[in-house]
């Protein structure tokens, strides 16, 4: 519920305004802090996958595109988008194989961990991406 709530307050913003660089932060901090359950400022892989598989709702064990979706109370769309960075081999499915591979695209120096710097840089890049970030400011 924690990735819920923080996915929710951020997609809030992004539907409504382009982000700023202090906003941003701000959003990537609570983000993180949804992942990190234990609260030691370092995100691990089963911090991360057990916030993924939170929205699991159904209980197969898969957690689809469309169930992300749904577990957002924002734009379906966006959700959608959110989810597809996630998703490395774009099947609408979060497997163990993509939340790996997601965890060690974020984890840009390569400890196996992903500390909050990691997180704010990789969350920065997916708002370039979107477009949810005026160009030419990259939020720093
Ligand atoms: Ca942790
Ligand atoms: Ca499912
Ligand atoms: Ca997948």
């Amino acid at each position: 519920m924690k990735l819920i709530l923080a996915l929710s307050l951020f997609l809030g913003y992004v539907t409504c305004q382009h982000i700023h660089g202090h906003e941003l932060k701000v959003l990537a901090q609570n983000e993180f802090n949804g992942y990190d359950h234990n609260h030691n400022g370092v995100l691990e892989m089963a911090e991360f996958e057990a916030s993924v598989q939170g929205t699991d709702t159904n209980g197969d064990g898969h957690v689809t595109c469309a169930e992300y979706a749904a577990a957002s109370s924002q734009p379906h769309a966006l959700a959608l988008e959110i989810f597809h960075h996630y998703d490395q081999d774009v099947d609408c499915i979060m497997s163990h194989a993509d939340a790996v591979a997601t965890l060690h695209q974020i984890d840009s120096n390569g400890g196996g961990t992903v500390n909050e710097h990691e997180f704010e840089h990789y969350y920065t890049q997916i708002m370039k991406h979107l477009g949810h970030i005026p160009h030419g400011h990259n939020g720093r």
